[in-house]
């Protein structure tokens, strides 16, 4: 890998990770935003008031809560949180990269797209015996989901998508939950996932709906909602999120939060992602993501959506342990474990053992996935059948298929 180059030596990350790919870095120095803050809000509304689940948030009110002052959103944040989630636990996931490369699609920010050159090696779907024996390893460190990813633009209807449901089947008999992150599925491909007892589709809006044109081309906003409609109505829960850093205005982040606010049920998980700068792709010169533009994110999402597990996924490499924190009072509760993310480096247990025991915070245990009611919802039963993904399968829902935010603000 090629080292960066550094405007000023203020910019320059503590320590460089010598990895098999270049990666950006969050730098405590980049500026903070500057846009006109709201008034504080939150001396004046209770904890109940708050902590209200809705669909129906406009881009004005998410703005107001993005750019409040820090210690008011905070506060906000973790009176949401608090009513909802314990929150000194997090969700331990773990990622494996079951088929790597050569995907046709043109996402700009993606190492594994053929149209980009990255250092990456490609590699075809893993072997079964693999799979497990890496959810197994996974388990036993203390992460309690498996999420397999492939570098599909969708699923096919061949001996892969057979292997990836017999993937689905062994990591749930590991008693873990399992996700997938597959690219678009049909319905009929998401009944199967369902069936093979897939807890979560993880499918991204990446962005807002305005800039998304700006960073993929071969597939629109609307396949992707199409994708987490059909995941949604098979009873899979939803694993739906975004990147930051991609060049994308404030409002653009805040539009993607208010599309996945207005779903109903919302996504149950919601991964904020910080841009890994890949070297070769086009997104290799970004700059780094402010730790305060995370810690906003995080706080946002988990205001608009009190009951999700919002996961403060790619990027925590680069960020310092205060960062980190932050992040946690925000509302994050949930972050991918192991020392690789897919293809791009993550911290590893010892450093997140150690980040974990100084905040005095736990690993969440295992357990049945908290699926969210939908608006006409009702599931099969109170929890009792057992069923995770299955409670879900009675549950309509209304993931919205369009290319506007369901609300305008
Ligand atoms: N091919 C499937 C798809 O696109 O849905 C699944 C894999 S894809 C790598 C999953 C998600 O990882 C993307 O939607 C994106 O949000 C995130 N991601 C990929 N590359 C990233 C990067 N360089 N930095 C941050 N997030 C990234
Ligand atoms: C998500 O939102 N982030 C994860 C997971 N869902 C699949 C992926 C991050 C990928 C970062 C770049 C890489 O390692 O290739
Ligand atoms: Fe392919 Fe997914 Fe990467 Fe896009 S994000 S290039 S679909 S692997």
């Amino acid at each position: 890998m090629l080292s960066r180059v550094f405007a000023s030596p203020l910019e320059e990350p503590l320590f460089l990770n010598i990895v098999e790919l270049s990666v950006s870095h969050i730098a405590p120095s980049a500026p903070l935003e500057t846009l006109p803050r709201p008034e504080s809000t939150s001396r004046t509304e209770s904890s109940a008031d708050v902590a209200q689940t809705r669909h129906d948030w406009t881009l004005a009110e998410i703005r107001d809560i993005y750019l409040a002052p820090i210690p008011d959103l905070i506060y906000r944040a973790q009176q949401v949180h608090r009513a909802h989630n314990d929150p000194n636990e997090v969700q331990m996931c773990t990622l494996l990269s079951i088929k790597t490369g050569a995907c046709p699609e043109d996402c700009a920010y993606c190492p594994q797209s053929a149209r980009y050159k990255t250092e990456l090696e490609v590699e075809k779907l893993l072997d079964t015996e693999l799979v497990l024996h890496a959810a197994r390893k996974a388990r036993d460190a203390g992460s309690t989901r498996f999420c397999m990813g492939a570098a599909w633009r969708q699923v096919k209807d061949n001996q892969d998508f057979d292997r990836v449901l017999d993937m689905v089947r062994g990591v749930r008999e590991l008693g873990m939950e399992a996700c997938a992150t597959l690219g678009m599925v049909t319905a009929e491909q998401a009944e199967r996932l369902a069936e093979a007892g897939l807890t979560a589709y993880n499918h991204n809006l990446d962005t807002g709906p305005e800039f998304y044109g700006e960073i993929i081309t071969t597939r629109t906003y609307d396949d992707r909602l199409q994708t987490l409609q059909a995941a949604r109505k098979a009873g899979i829960t939803l694993c739906s999120g975004g990147i930051v850093g991609m060049g994308e205005s404030v409002d653009d982040r805040l539009a993607m939060l208010q599309v996945l606010a207005s779903m109903d049920p919302h996504p149950e998980s919601v991964p904020i992602n910080a841009l890994v700068a890949v070297e070769g792709t086009p997104m290799e010169d970004r700059p780094p993501v402010e730790p305060f533009t995370m810690v906003r994110m995080i706080a946002t999402a988990r205001i608009l959506m009190p009951l999700s597990r919002v996961r403060l996924s790619a990027g925590r490499t680069e960020m310092s342990d205060e960062t980190q924190a932050l992040c946690f009072l925000a509302g994050a509760n949930s972050i991918f474990a192991g020392d690789k993310l897919l293809t791009t480096p993550n911290p590893g247990e010892d450093r997140d053992r150690r980040l974990l025991d100084t905040l005095g915070m736990r690993p969440m245990a295992g357990g049945p996935v908290p699926a969210q009611q939908g608006g006409s919802s009702s599931s099969c039963c109170s929890g009792s059948c057992g069923s995770e993904a299955g409670s879900s399968k009675a549950r309509s829902s209304k993931v919205e298929s369009s290319t506007s935010p369901v609300h305008g603000g």
